[in-house]
């Protein structure tokens, strides 16, 4: 017969102990007494360990009391900023799809500031699993209105009780989502006695299968006690749920279309496209060109270019990105390109982050370049410091007349700017660059960037001029003796 204290056991989804204050008494959350989230904690660790699945589990923390998710479950963890769980959880999918991904969000985090997020992320169907704490409140910050506060509850924010004719009305998420096409499952569950829990427990193993099975998208809404900022005894909270929550919010299956799926129908990986795939996409007539390039000669920092473009509009700076990245792509790697720039079309700031990779890209955002371009004195004040050791700085000292001071990086100053003068026109400075940037790194071949020019120019009639900056940046980085 099972001992006792094995029945009891902490499942090995949790750590032993908890460390988020050493002087704590290590075995306690942070949670106040008959909050819901521990509740919920519990069963979400119990069936994690009862699948085997710790190991591949990737559990998202939001802004609210939850937060600290991390400290308590021993899976992979990431703590997001409010309300972006559902987004964070598709990126990890998407690149992980074996992972599985468990969004955990309050509803001021879900239901308010993440709105749109969790909107969006249902109506795609991501393979991800929601557990959705709703306790008609802000909990965390002391108990404001949030979008599920009940009809005549008071909260800090609405002192008189919430009215519709002001406030609005409650928010039913599971309604709302249920209405959708995508998501398979979505169950709405309480956690106030034996019986309920059952259900609670059920569901949550539910949804965390068809993530397994890779069904999509599903939500657990649970209706969970906040005695602290409800003002309640944790025995008069379960009451105020059954009694005033669970009418405005019945309990019950919303969403089940999970026997429909075929397993494995919504287990969705990023694909790499093969670059006759893209040709023909984007009707492309670039032939029998070299996917791969030769590796070999490209200089080991530069395999995999995470590029940062900077100056003021009207420099050609998002257009020198574009280039890059459609040439990136041609070449059959992988690439991505944003923009950023000031509300004014010209004179206001503008820089773009380019990264082009053989593998899938995470996340389009340089923080950490390794090959700068600064077309002007506030670029190079503003990012030299961000570049990687051993990275390429070319900055246009046409437009600058400062010297860079890092030491670890390889500088070439480049009066981009006057040579385009020469040319013909200013506006042809950014292909100068271009073209310093392929002697250089030689990751891109010249034939393609005019080949992906042709696509990005508008005026075609430039192309000549373009090349002819193009040629002239090389030859000058050739021949520049540092
Ligand atoms: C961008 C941003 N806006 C507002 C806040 C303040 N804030 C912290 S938690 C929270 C709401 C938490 O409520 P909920 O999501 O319902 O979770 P609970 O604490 O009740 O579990 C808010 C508004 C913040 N941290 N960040
Ligand atoms: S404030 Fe409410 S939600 Fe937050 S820990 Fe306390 S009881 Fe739980």
């Amino acid at each position: 017969m099972a001992q006792l204290k094995d029945v009891l056991k902490k499942p090995s989804s949790f750590y032993d102990e908890f460390l988020r204050k050493p002087d704590n008494y290590q075995q306690d959350t942070h949670y106040c007494p008959g909050c819901g989230h521990g509740i919920l904690h519990k069963l979400i660790a119990e069936a994690i360990e009862d699948f085997g699945i710790k190991d591949r589990t990737i559990m998202i923390s939001p802004v609210g009391c939850s937060v600290f998710v991390y400290y308590y479950f021993d899976t992979g963890n990431f703590q997001v900023a409010h309300g972006r769980a559902p987004a964070v959880a598709t990126g990890i999918k998407r690149t992980h799809p074996d992972a599985i991904v468990i969004s955990y969000q309050g509803d001021g985090d879900l239901a308010a500031i993440g709105g749109n997020n969790i909107l969006q992320a249902a109506n795609r169907g991501e393979n991800i699993t929601v557990f959705f704490v709703n306790n008609a409140i802000y909990g965390m910050t002391g108990g404001q209105m949030a979008p599920t506060t009940l009809l005549g509850q008071k909260t800090m924010t609405s002192p008189y009780g919430r009215k519709a004719t002001w406030e609005g009305y409650p928010m039913k998420v599971s309604e709302l989502l249920s209405t959708l096409e995508a998501p398979a499952y979505v169950e709405r569950i309480a956690l106030t006695n034996g019986k309920n829990l059952m259900k609670a427990r059920k569901a949550v193993r539910k949804a965390i299968q068809a993530q397994i099975d890779g069904k999509g998208f599903s939500l657990v809404e649970t209706l969970s006690m906040c005695p602290s900022a409800w003002r309640m005894t944790p025995v008069d909270a379960k009451k105020w749920v059954e009694e005033a929550m669970m009418k405005t919010f019945p309990l019950g299956v919303y969403k089940d279309v999970l026997d429909e799926r075929e397993v494995g129908s919504w287990h969705r990986a990023l694909e790499t496209v093969p670059i006759e795939k893209y040709h023909e996409i984007l009707g492309l007539a670039h032939e029998g060109m070299e996917v791969e390039g030769d590796v070999e000669s490209v200089p080991k920092i530069f395999r995999n270019p995470k590029v940062l473009i900077a100056g003021f509009g009207g420099q050609g700076i998002l257009l020198l990105g574009q280039t890059l990245a459609e040439t990136g792509m041609r070449h059959g790697w992988n690439s991505t390109w944003i923009p950023s720039y000031g509300p004014e079309m010209r004179g206001g700031t503008a820089n773009c982050h380019v990264k082009i990779s053989s593998d899938p890209i995470g996340s389009p955002v340089v923080s950490e370049p390794n090959i700068l371009i600064a077309m002007n004195k506030p670029s190079l004040e503003r990012f030299e410091k961000d570049l990687a050791p051993g990275g390429l700085l070319i900055y246009n000292t046409s437009m600058i007349d400062i010297k860079p001071t890092r030491t670890d990086i390889e500088i070439l100053p480049l009066p981009a700017t006057e040579m385009a003068d020469e040319i013909g026109s200013l506006r042809v400075a950014n292909m100068v660059i271009i073209g310093a940037v392929l002697e250089k790194t030689k990751i891109l071949q010249k034939d393609v960037v005019l080949d992906s020019l042709n696509a990005v120019v508008k005026h075609k009639k430039f192309i000549p001029m373009n090349s002819d900056a193009i040629n002239k940046g090389m030859e000058y980085a050739r021949n520049y003796k540092g």
